[in-house]
């Protein structure tokens, strides 16, 4: 398990510095954020992240996210020209020294949430989804301003992209993501890297909006599209856990010894009913999922890939990013960090 950590670039409140304290991490988490979906990357924009972070001790390894154009999920016909920058990015970033990518196929926006700032009975803050409050809005109307969304899109473009998507449906979806796989997964087998696909956060259909990476099933699908082991997962606990149909516990189990899980995402989620959840800290007893049997799991499968704290609370009086603060997502990479070493001494059973 390679201990990594989420970092945004200069614009990131959380500094290297800091990210270089929290014990155990050893490599960032980062992306050419300023660059649009679908563009090639600069050379030298990577390279100066990873200047960064060895100056600061640590290495850039992985990449979330590489974006997926729109024209690629719709199978339009310009979508081989961004397959083709898709690969050369890959074949850039290999060249650079990373080992993963994280990616996803959500439809329009990459994920969602219906409050940032939910307070706990503690008093730490949280992001939240309740699906009821979802009713009744339109995601056309330029007013409805949804974290994760993307703003750039003026108001009838937004429209007719959810109206395209609304008519391409689930199986078409679907086989756009085969037909990307296809043409991407050689490509990263070649350079060396491993392909993550991000579950659809969160994994309930919204707006009539096709979802393919929710559930189980899903995932089998996905990852049989392209028999490699460059064909894998991001291991979301958060984003899957957030249904109770989807077994964490077991997906990892399954996943992880195929081979199929490069990184992993660890937070927990507090089921409040099938339509309602919060985000809560790590720990197995603050939420719905028991952290120590998925960690236990991809341990007895052998995993060495990438594992990162995700969402943290705002806790202590911080404020930032909704979440991606640095104390709750430092508790939560010292907690990772406890359980990994008690299971290495064998002492989890
Ligand atoms: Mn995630």
């Amino acid at each position: 398990m390679k201990l990594s950590f989420r970092w945004y670039g200069e614009d990131d409140l959380v500094s290297l510095s800091e990210i270089r304290q929290i014990p155990g991490v050893k490599t960032i988490v980062s992306a050419c954020y300023d660059v649009p979906p679908g563009q090639l990357w600069k050379r030298e924009s990577v390279a100066e992240i990873r200047r960064k972070a060895e100056k600061n001790g640590l290495s850039f390894e992985v990449v979330e996210g590489l974006p997926v154009h729109e024209a690629i999920k719709l199978g339009d016909r310009s979508r081989d020209t961004y397959i083709r920058y898709y690969i050369e990015n890959l074949r850039l970033l290999a060249g650079l020294g990373i080992k993963a990518v994280c990616y996803n196929f959500m439809p329009v926006f990459g994920w969602l949430r219906t409050d940032l700032n939910y307070q706990l009975p503690d008093g730490s803050h949280t992001l939240a989804f309740e699906l009821e409050r979802l009713h009744g809005l339109n995601p056309e109307k330029e007013e409805l301003r949804l974290p994760g969304w993307s703003h750039s899109s003026r108001q009838d473009e937004r429209k007719e992209l959810i109206l395209r998507y609304q008519e391409l449906g689930e199986q078409g979806l679907r086989e756009n993501l085969k037909y990307f796989l296809k043409a991407v997964v050689p490509k990263a087998e070649e350079f060396g890297i491993k392909m993550a696909i991000h579950p659809d956060d969160p994994p309930i259909p919204v707006f009539g909006l096709p979802r393919v990476v929710s559930t189980e099933e899903d995932l089998d699908r996905i990852t049989a599209m392209a028999e490699s082991p460059a064909n894998g997962i991001t291991l979301c606990t958060g984003s899957l856990g957030s249904i109770a149909s989807n077994d964490v516990v077991r997906i990892a189990g399954k996943f992880g010894a195929k081979g199929r899980i490069p990184f992993v995402h660890a937070r927990n989620v507090f089921r409040v009913n099938e339509g309602k959840f919060l985000e809560t800290g790590h720990q197995t007893q603050e939420g719905s999922l028991n952290m120590a049997d998925i960690l236990y799991v991809l341990k007895k499968e052998g995993f060495n890939g990438y594992i990162r704290p995700d969402h943290g609370r705002m806790i202590w009086g911080e404020s930032g990013r909704p979440g991606y603060g640095l104390f709750d997502r430092a508790l939560g990479a010292a907690y990772l960090n406890g359980l990994w070493e008690a299971l290495g001494k064998e002492m989890y059973g």
